[in-house]
């Protein structure tokens, strides 16, 4: 029972040395899990019902280094109410825990706090849920001050109402996977003291934010893209190919959770900057939603977003779904989104481009490996970008004419007339150049081209 994580929460010193050692676990033994789904009607009760999918789940625990030792799966109409699974089936998991010496039990449902204790109570291990466990995840992952306390938000509000329980597991073992976090440091606190931990980090969040909204406010405005998808799909890798970035990327799900902003120069006059967004899955735990909603604002606040799709995954459809419903609960409204179909290398290349070409004719099916694909990708982003530009009249101060020098320099004055006072100039830009023109003084906008 001797699992201890290599550092305690809180600590960023060697954060990278971390993630590079493939796993957080430096002792043995590694906690051995059984893994538990019920397969509910889909409809069920606000988004958490539809089919079990343990093979992720066993992804999941991989990632947070624990070893799967077995599953079990029951198809029910609704919860059982106390402990979720059904009497019969709850006998046979607790059979298959004491046959594996499994040392816990992993649900892929929500389970409420007092479900979590009845079922530790049976069976005698400790019982994660599918919110526990990416919550887990995402505190061995997190990097900067920001995403940890985005993710200490969320694990703080997740575990309030099961605070009973979480003594209990701490009382019989110290570490190991769901007893991370903030619940080591907040054993001998109330809740009154967790609920103002909870205000500080709010607190905190928001003063990151305004800072980074001063920083981005003083930006030139640039065109942005975000590359968004399910976890694993490929978007770092995608980030670092077209950008050089050198962001962690591997075979784990969520990875990366900071957003990372680079510059893409496409030539002298046009630049966009990409960003790499943190990885979404289905049922993503809302408390981490809610909590990320400022890393997420990148997402909010790009002008295109890049969806990119492991082409190669079981079910690729079903992870468009999932990554549209975070979005619509992220960024609601129309989104311009360019899609991405990614490891082709992996899949059947001519399938797949059957499958969704018609849907998606805009679509770039590539292997990240690839640096054709991704030459045809840097293109498809360049083409979006132009799309921006626009054909605009302005008039110009005659003694300000040098706000135009950039603009000779590449052919994008078309037209040029003076009047006593003014230059007369029809120009091309893009978004940031035209901004950046009609926030001088004296420049004024002549007949705006309808629908702009
Ligand atoms: N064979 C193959 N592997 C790929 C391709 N693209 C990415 N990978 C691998 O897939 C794994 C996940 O890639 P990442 O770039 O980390 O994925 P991500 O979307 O950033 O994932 P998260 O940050 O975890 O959400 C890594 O092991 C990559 O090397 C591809 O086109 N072909
Ligand atoms: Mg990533």
């Amino acid at each position: 029972m001797a699992t201890r994580w290599t550092q305690e929460h809180g600590d960023d010193n060697n954060g990278r040395d971390r993630a590079s050692g493939g796993g957080y676990i430096t002792e043995q033994p590694v906690e051995k899990a059984v893994l538990a789904g019920v397969n509910l009607p889909e409809a069920w009760s606000g988004g958490l019902g539809g089919a079990a999918d343990l093979d992720e789940l066993a992804r999941l625990v991989d990632t947070a280094g624990a070893e799967v030792l077995g599953r079990i799966e029951q198809s029910r109409q609704r919860p059982a109410p106390g402990t979720f699974l059904g009497k019969g089936k709850l006998e046979e998991l607790a059979e298959l825990v004491a046959d594996t010496g499994a040392t816990m039990v992993v649900f892929d449902n929500e389970l409420s706090p007092a479900q979590g204790r009845n079922l530790e109570k049976a069976l005698e291990v400790k019982v994660l849920d599918r919110t526990e466990l990416i919550l887990d995840i995402f505190a061995g992952h997190a990097r900067t001050r920001q995403a940890r306390l985005q993710v200490e938000l969320a694990q703080l509000e997740y575990l309030l109402p099961r605070l009973t329980r979480l003594w209990a597991h701490l009382e019989r073992q110290a570490g190991g996977i769901g007893t991370r976090g903030p619940g080591e440091t907040q054993l001998e606190t109330d809740r009154r003291l967790l609920g103002r931990r909870i205000a500080r980090i709010r607190d905190q969040l928001k003063e990151i934010e305004n800072t980074r909204r001063v920083q981005t406010g003083r930006r030139e405005r640039v065109f942005t893209a975000a590359l968004v998808g399910y976890t694993n799909a490929g978007k770092s890798t995608l980030m670092n190919a077209l950008t050089g970035a050198g962001i962690l990327a591997r075979d784990q799900l969520f990875a990366t959770l900071d957003a990372t902003t680079r510059r893409v120069e496409i030539d002298e006059r046009r630049r966009y900057l990409l960003t790499d967004t943190v990885g979404f899955i289905r049922r993503l735990p809302h408390h981490l939603v809610e909590s990320f909603k400022a890393t997420l604002q990148e997402v909010r606040e790009a002008d295109l977003l890049v969806h990119v799709v492991d082409a190669s995954s079981d079910d690729p459809e079903h992870q468009i779904r999932a990554v549209d419903e975070v979005l619509d609960s992220v960024a609601p409204g129309e989104r311009r989104t360019l899609m991405v179909f990614n490891k082709l290398d992996l899949a059947d290349a001519e399938g797949v481009r059957n499958r969704f070409a018609r849907a998606y004719p805009d679509a770039v099916f590539l292997s990240a490996l690839d640096p054709a694909g991704v030459d045809r990708l840097k293109g498809a982003l360049t083409a979006q970008v132009m799309r921006e530009e626009t054909i605009m009249t302005v008039t110009v101060p005659l003694d300000r004419l040098q706000l135009l020098g950039r603009l000779h320099r590449t052919g994008s004055v078309l037209e040029q007339e003076y009047t006593p006072e003014h230059c007369v100039a029809t120009v091309r830009v893009n978004t940031e150049e035209r901004n950046r023109l009609l926030a001088e003084p004296g420049v004024e906008p002549v007949n705006p081209p309808a629908g702009d």
